[in-house]
Order: structure tokens, then sequence, then C-alpha cells
């Protein structure tokens, strides 16, 4: 078998309409964190950029058709303790109020909804509480640079514990 590379990235779009106060969040129907509540994102096409992918999966799993100029960087999350591998994930933030879109459930997420004040973050991965309501509060008029590291110790299904820096 091929040797399989020691970091996967991974990116991983927020979309929030500031004029209503709501964050649209996808629920996963399948694979991995199904069932939970997350950004929309994936994995790039071989030799597709970060930022054409963060495009594209937002298209193909709720509808909504970003302008490049709309998607604002938010930084990087580092995951590790996920065995095999681990996961670099690049984060994206759009403001909905910029241009006319429309939402559209696809197979792999249905979109939701969500005032910015009751984010469900009983549903979501355990890292969401620490780094999305940071993201939030980071001015809309310009790219931002968080950076988060988490690590998962344990078994990820059933028992584990997650630690993470302070200075995201
Ligand atoms: P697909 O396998 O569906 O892409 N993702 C995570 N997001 C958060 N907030 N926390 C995690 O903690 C995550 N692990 C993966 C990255 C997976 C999508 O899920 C995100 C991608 O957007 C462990 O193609």
């Amino acid at each position: 078998p091929e040797p399989s590379p020691a970091i996967s990235h991974y990116t991983l779009i927020l979309l929030i309409q500031p004029s209503t106060d709501k964050i649209l969040l996808g629920k996963k129907l399948c694979g991995f964190g199904e069932g939970k509540f997350n950004g929309f994102g994936g994995k790039p096409n071989p030799n597709e950029s970060m930022r054409d992918c963060a495009l594209r999966e937002t298209e193909e799993e709720c509808g909504v058709i970003v302008p490049p100029e709309f998607l604002l960087s938010g930084g990087t999350l580092t995951f590790t303790g996920l065995a095999p591998k681990q996961m670099i994930v690049h984060l994206y933030r759009v403001n909905l109020d910029n241009f006319p879109f429309k939402v559209v459930p696809s197979d792999e997420m249905d979109p939701t909804w969500f005032p910015i004040t009751s984010i469900p973050f009983s549903l979501m991965f355990d890292d969401d509480k620490f780094w999305l309501p940071k993201l939030l509060s980071k001015a809309w008029s310009a790219d931002c640079a968080l950076e988060g590291n988490f690590h998962f110790d344990g078994d990820f299904v059933s028992n584990y514990i997650l630690t993470h820096n302070d200075n995201l």
C-alpha cells in the first residue's frame, strides 16, 4: 500500500448573516462527524487551492455560491491525536449580507440557521466552543488569523481529553 501522508488538509467555512444575527450550519448526514452541526467544507481535490476548495465545498454542500472576493480567511486549526493523521483545517468566514444567495440542502449536509447567541455547541465537535466565538468576534472588514492547536488524547469515539492553546 501507498504510505499515507502524515498531514491532511481540510477547509471549513462559516457563513454568517450579520443583519439577522444568524449563522448557517450544516448537520452532517454521513461520514466522520455524522449527526454533528458544523461549518461547510472538506478536502481539496488534487491541485486545487484551499480557497477554491472552500468555494466549491460551500456550493456543493449548501448551494451558496460565494463570490471569491467575499471569502475571508479565518486562520488555521491543527488537530493532533486523531489517529492516524494530523489534520490542518483552514478556516474561512463569509458575510452573507454582501451578496444574494439561495440555500439548497445536499445529501451530505442539512443546512440550518441558528441565532449567533444560541449556537448548538453540545451538538458540535468539542473544539468549536473554544474557537468559533473568537472567530465571530473578529472585525468583519478583513481577514483574520486564528491559530488553534487541539490535541485529542484517547479514543475519540468513546472517551477522550481535549487540550488546546489559550492564545487562540
Ligand atoms: P469531509 O470528511 O466531510 O470533511 N472537521 C472538523 N471541524 C471541527 N470543527 N472540528 C473537528 O474536530 C473537525 N474534524 C474535521 C473539516 C470534514 C469536514 O469536517 C471538518 C471539514 O470541513 C475533530 O470531507
